[in-house]
């Protein structure tokens, strides 16, 4: 699939610090140590709806993480995939009585716009689901050889008893796994099923349904395996980091995982499994099924300026949950003029040491709010005190273009 432009991104004096991220199946911060170039994984959307602000600050939460490893000399393997066909867009289709297919591609069209609006580096691999089911077919054909399945009514389910690690992402307990199974996507209480957690590998074709002709007859991928399969097909084995938000711990990252370890034999799938935390608004996730969405394009059409929202989502730490407030926005656009002010200066103070202190705060699990203080703080010196550095505006400006993919 197409992908989108890259952001011109200045090359900066020195070098960053070797990235330390906490990754959630060892519940700890460690150094993210990858070779010389790093392997990133990390889910994309489902295009029934256009991008809201919590699926921004996912992207744009892996965007800074893909930044730091940049700016500390790594070169970085990055895939993405859409989710253009699943449950939810054949349902969309139906209430509005559209194509599927026309569904998908607009709205994959439009995150591709705010994306790159909101200076989102892109992916080097952009891949669709559907491109990407004869692969997945054969993986569902590899894991069926090796007694690792069982079929049920035609379709087709994965054995996750014999997955060793299966639960180690997400440290649930069974009966958590249960109910949240059932609320994303899962079908705990299908008759027949061996375990109840066992996740749907190929379901077979259905009326009034897409299907499509591969190695396993007429049908179409359950949702797990398709990232694994994406995955394992455009990074290998194993990678530095699977990424997406909370609400993807369970059942998706561990169910993917789980299904592309028992492909490879290779354990861990993810070295790290990196999560952002979740954007509310009224009271609530803002979420696709409820409806309760604030749109980047929205707020776009509505003149609001792409770095002032980005700007107001790195006013938080990528892990923590937050609301979505018009005060934030407003927070973030007087940021914005301030630190756009301080970098028109001819001179100010010097801001070499603001440059170690980001880099310090960012490689330190992307502590953006410490990066943020320390920007305020030299605009606000350099505004008020002056400065004799003729070289420190441009400095932070290629700064926050680099590091926080802020292009003032
Ligand atoms: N297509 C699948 C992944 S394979 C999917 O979850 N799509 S999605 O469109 O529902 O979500 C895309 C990404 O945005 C996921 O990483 C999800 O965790 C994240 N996301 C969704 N809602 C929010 C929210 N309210 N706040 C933060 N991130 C969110
Ligand atoms: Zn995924």
């Amino acid at each position: 699939m197409q992908s989108w432009s890259e952001p011109v991104n200045p090359k900066l004096p020195g070098m960053g610090r070797d990235l330390r991220l906490f990754d959630s199946a060892t519940q700890s911060v460690r150094p993210t140590a990858p070779g010389q170039t790093a392997k990133i994984y990390v889910c994309g959307i489902t295009p029934y709806d256009a991008t809201h602000i919590g699926h921004a600050n996912t992207y744009v939460a892996f965007d800074l993480l893909i930044r730091a490893w940049l700016d500390s000399g790594i070169s970085v393997n990055y895939v993405q995939n859409v989710t253009d066909i699943d449950e939810p867009l054949l349902e969309r289709a139906i209430a509005t009585g559209q194509d599927w297919r026309e569904i998908a591609d607009r709205e994959t069209a439009l995150f591709r716009e705010d994306m790159q609006a909101l200076g989102v580096i892109p992916p080097q691999h952009y891949i669709g689901a559907v491109e990407s089911i004869p692969q997945v077919a054969e993986h569902v054909l590899q894991l069926q050889s090796a007694g690792k399945t069982y079929a049920l009514d035609g379709d087709i389910y994965f054995t996750i008893a014999q997955a060793p690690l299966f639960g180690s992402i997400s440290h649930l307990t069974r009966p958590q796994m249960l109910d949240i199974f059932g609320e994303r996507g899962g079908d705990p209480d299908r008759v027949g099923k061996i375990d109840p957690l066992d996740p749907l590998l190929w379901k077979n074709e259905r009326p009034d349904e897409p299907a499509w002709n591969t190695v396993l007859g007429h049908g179409r991928p359950g949702w797990h395996i398709e990232c694994s399969t994406i995955a394992l097909t455009y990074l290998g084995d194993q990678i530095d980091v699977q990424g997406g938000g909370s609400d993807l711990v369970f059942p998706h990252h561990e169910m993917s995982a789980a299904q592309a370890e028992s492909l490879t034999g290779v354990d861990p799938f993810a070295r790290f499994y990196v999560h952002s935390g979740m954007v509310s608004w009224q009271g609530h996730k803002m979420s696709k099924s409820r409806g309760n969405l604030v749109f980047v394009s929205t707020l776009r059409h509505e003149g609001v300026d792409p770095a002032a929202i980005r700007l107001a989502l790195l006013a938080h730490h990528y892990r923590s949950d937050w609301s979505w407030t018009p005060q934030g926005l407003e927070g973030a656009q007087s940021r914005l003029d301030l630190w756009r002010e301080a970098t028109s200066l001819e001179c100010a103070i010097d801001s070499e040491p603001v440059l170690d202190r980001v880099r310090e705060v960012m490689s330190d699990d992307l502590k953006t709010p410490s990066a943020l203080d320390a920007i305020d703080n030299w605009a606000r010196d350099s505004l008020h005190a002056g400065g004799s550095h003729t070289a420190a505006p441009g400095l932070v400006k290629d700064m926050c273009a680099s590091l926080l993919g802020l292009y003032l």
